[in-house]
């Protein structure tokens, strides 16, 4: 299953899965931790996960419940925590042995099984192979890179959400002391759409909901989510929430299995029996419906209180809490039945349930993730979502608010310690006061914008810290080309993958420590520290012996460069801050707001939750209060003969990383150039379950984007769309094609046409 050959698809299909996890997925989280580690290590990194004092799992960012479970972690945190702590080593051997060239061949699978890097290494102009390179070596040369750019705006910081609230801190510092704000990260592509449109209405970008508003709530959306692959443990607290006498409704393009029904593996009932039945009712939306729903779901509350005043609203929280609710109501009053059943694709008595179970609900949680933010219309989508709740005062309030759910572990963590690339005046302020510099006051690029620098020639080079840029962004063969005309491209990673092999003149590797890998510096072991989904902040310390004796911390990393670099500049004990992360969590608590006594606090067990005054009532906006907006209707429309595609995620990949070719409760085996499709729209466009097509997208700017050779499987997704595996389809999203305001590419609605290739039968096709 995990072989270290390239694996060549060899797809087969059984029914998609009606229930998710179970004693099968504990199976299958053990089978992968044993084809990377040993027993010992397995064991070790299991019991020690999500535990107080242990490793937070690297997968997303769901938060732990306070009564821990033993086995606090699902089937796939234990397959994310093993990959990282596979016992497969990458060494400097391992690159002369294959060309950059080469290794650009092999499938992402293929470079992430070859095991953790060990060895810094340089890429030299001209050269055709990776070279070993000390780590003083390394560190001047990029020192020297950087300070020899024209202007500071030519070099790019890139983060991904898994990196530590230390190491993001010291990375903005360093990139503004260097005089730069250009900070894109991971969340550009995830879940920006979420902040804009939060923070435009409720004055802060996060989720306002804990685990116990979950448990608490009356009535959960989970919308645009799939959480029996992507966040399993939410499962176990929809699972509190139904047994408390709340209700779930799923709105997705695809019956997800564990929106239909769990089995839980860390109880008896869910071991042997049929598992819990998790939402109540589905709605099977068209792709970029949602926004259209939630203006139903409006206008129905605004008319039921017409008949019947005084009952439906909260007007006590609206007078108090809200502005634009007049113009609000006008414009909802005015959405058309016929274009929201269009964009939906629903009927109207399936809305109209909805609204009937919303009105005997007291309090609701929306809860959403990328099938929301990726569209182009995302942020008038979730700021609808938001107008819908404030409707009855369903933000502040226990079991109630808005939960967007998050991806990486970190993603939360690394925005409120500042990367990002217009971080309010306030934290400027504070930061530049705290280190004695002015930090830049013009806004740096974000990931598209970076791309679009780097294909201009604008941006010469580029530091990834974790990540895997060149496959998480959008119209592969730009951004590819875009990274090729770089000077230099530095990457701070675990494992190989594909922004290794596509790399600038000069390239780096710099082989850093992971969240199991034990953190020893001068003045002993130290712990690192991350904010999940619902804002708790605690401590993470890796177990295990590191990958290798040549990998640095990614803090050492960046004080060590940052030293080099800006040393001379403003002068910040970089130094000391890689002797010791307690000094650096000292500056964190001075800084950014909420971490006041940030050493004491975070060893509570537990750690502590982030104050978000949004349950205050404290809206952080101009007008000091919750805004309603007016959000234009729109639509996704595909052509006659189109369909809308989204990429998405399989059960056993990581983001940019397949662990296996498998998507289990989906019913794919042994294959991902898949493209799922429902039976009725397959016979409209002459096609047939197992063609080979190619996916051509279609965009305004005329350019060919062709995703070749993938099988069609046929499924029961919502009519019109498609669905097919990131990141071998992000060829197919055009760079240009971004939701409005956040600048997230819209990987969730891509207009495409499928071409057959060969028949199934073996005959040439069209
Ligand atoms: N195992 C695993 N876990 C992960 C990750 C991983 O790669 N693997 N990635 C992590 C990260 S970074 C993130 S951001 C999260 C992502 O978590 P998800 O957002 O669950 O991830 P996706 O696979 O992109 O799935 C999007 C879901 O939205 C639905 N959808 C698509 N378009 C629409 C639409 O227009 N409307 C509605 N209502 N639904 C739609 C899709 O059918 C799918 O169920 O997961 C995190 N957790
Ligand atoms: N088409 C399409 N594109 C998408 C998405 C989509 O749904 N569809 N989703 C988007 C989303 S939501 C996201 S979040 C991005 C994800 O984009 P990224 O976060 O950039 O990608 P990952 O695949 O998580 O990065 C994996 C690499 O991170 C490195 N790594 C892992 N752990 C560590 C660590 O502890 N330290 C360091 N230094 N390195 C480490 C390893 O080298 C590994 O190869 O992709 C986005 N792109
Ligand atoms: S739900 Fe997320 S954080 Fe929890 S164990 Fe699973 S992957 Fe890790
Ligand atoms: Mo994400």
């Amino acid at each position: 299953m995990t072989s270290l050959e390239d694996p060549k698809d060899n797809l087969s299909v059984t029914p998609p899965k009606e229930w998710a996890a179970g004693v099968t997925a504990v199976r299958h989280a053990i089978e992968y931790s044993l084809s990377q580690t040993s027993v010992r290590k397995t064991a070790l990194t299991l019991l020690s996960l999500n535990q107080a004092n242990g490793i937070d799992c690297p997968g997303c960012a769901w938060p732990e419940p306070d009564r821990r479970h033993r086995n606090e972690y699902c089937e796939n945190g234990a397959k994310h925590i093993n990959d990282e702590a596979t016992t497969r080593r990458v060494t400097d051997e391992f690159f002369a042995r294959h060309s950059i060239a080469e290794l650009d061949t092999k499938s992402d699978y293929w470079l992430n099984q070859q095991g953790r890097l060990t060895e810094p290494m340089v890429k030299r102009p001209g050269a055709t192979h990776y070279e070993r390179i000390r780590w003083n070596e390394a560190l001047d040369l990029i020192a020297a890179e950087l300070r020899a750019l024209d202007s500071p705006d030519e070099a790019l910081f890139y983060t991904s959400g898994r990196v530590s609230n230390e190491a993001a801190f010291l990375l903005q510092l360093f990139a503004r002391v260097y005089g730069t704000n250009n900070l894109p990260d991971c969340s550009n592509m995830c879940h920006e759409s979420s902040g804009s449109a939060l923070g435009e209405t409720l004055g802060i970008g996060k989720g306002s909901v804990s685990l116990d508003d979950i448990y608490d709530a009356d009535l959960i959306f989970v919308v645009g989510q799939n959480p029996g692959t992507n966040h399993p443990r939410m499962l176990s607290a929809l699972e509190e929430t139904k047994r408390n006498g709340g209700h779930v409704i799923a709105v997705n393009p695809l019956p997800e299995a564990g929106l239909i029904r769990f089995k839980n593996p860390q109880n008896a009932r869910g071991v042997v029996g049929r598992g819990t039945p998790i939402a109540d009712q589905f709605l099977q939306i068209r792709p970029g419906g949602d926004l259209a729903l939630f203006q139903a779901l409006n206008r129905l509350l605004l008319e039921a209180e017409d008949a019947a005043p005084g009952t439906v609203l909260d007007e006590d929280f609206i007078r108090a809490h809200t502005t634009g609710f007049e113009l609000f109501a006008d414009a909802t009053r005015q959405v058309s039945w016929d274009a929201v059943l269009a964009a939906t694709g629903l009927a109207r008595a399936e809305i109209e349930q909805v609204h009937q179970r919303v009105l005997r609900s007291k309090k609701i949680i929306v809860c959403w993730a990328m099938g929301l933010t990726q569209h182009k219309h995302g942020v008038p989508t979730i700021r609808e979502i938001v107008n819908f709740l404030l409707l009855r005062g369903n933000i502040g309030r226990p079991g109630a608010g808005v939960c967007p759910v998050r991806g990486h572990s970190n993603v939360q963590g690394d925005r409120t310690m500042g990367i990002w690339e217009r971080m309010p005046q306030e934290f400027m302020d504070a930061l530049g006061q705290e280190f004695g510099f002015t930090p830049p006051a013009a806004h740096g690029l974000d990931s598209v914008d970076a791309i679009r620098a780097m294909r201009d020639g604008r941006a010469k080079v580029f530091i990834g810290v974790a990540g895997n840029f060149v496959r998480a962004t959008p119209d592969s063969e730009v951004t590819e080309a875009a990274l090729r005309r770089c000077r230099l491209t530095v990457q701070i990673s675990t494992k190989l993958n594909r922004s290794h092999t596509v790399c600038g003149e000069i390239a780096l590797i710099l082989p850093t420590l992971g969240r199991s890998d034990r953190d020893e510096q001068a003045t002993g072991e130290q712990f690192v520290t991350v904010e999940d989904s619902m804002s708790q902040v605690h401590a993470s310390r890796g177990r295990l012996e590191p990958a290798g004796p040549g990998l640095l911390s990614e803090v050492a990393i960046i004080c060590r460069l940052a030293r080099r670099t800006v040393g001379d500049k403003v002068s910040i004990p970089w130094d000391e801050f890689e002797d010791d992360y307690g000094l650096i969590r000292d500056r964190i608590a001075r800084v950014v707001p909420g971490f006041e006594n940030f050493n004491q606090r975070v060893e509570a067990p537990a750690g502590f939750r982030l104050p978000n005054p949004v349950n205050d009532y404290v809206f952080r906006t101009p007008s000091k209060k919750a805004v309603f907006t007016c959000n234009e209707f729109a639509m996704l429309e595909a052509p006659e003969g189109h369909l809308v595609l989204q990429s998405l995620r399989s059960h056993d990949q990581w983001n940019t990383i397949p662990y296996a070719m498998n998507d289990r409760y989906r019913g794919i085996h042994n294959a991902r150039r898949v493209v799922l499709v429902n039976p009725a729209d397959l016979e409209d466009l002459g096609l047939a379950d197992r063609d080979l097509v190619d996916i051509i997208s279609v965009w305004h700017d005329g350019v060919e984007r062709r995703a070749r050779e993938f099988s069609v499987v046929a499924y029961p997704a919502a009519r019109g769309s498609a669905a097919a595996y990131y990141p071998e389809t992000n060829v197919l999203v055009p760079l240009d094609s971004v939701a409005d305001v956040s600048n997230t590419p819209t990987s969730k609605g891509v207009v495409v046409r499928l071409e057959r290739v060969v028949a199934t039968n073996g005959a040439k096709g069209e």
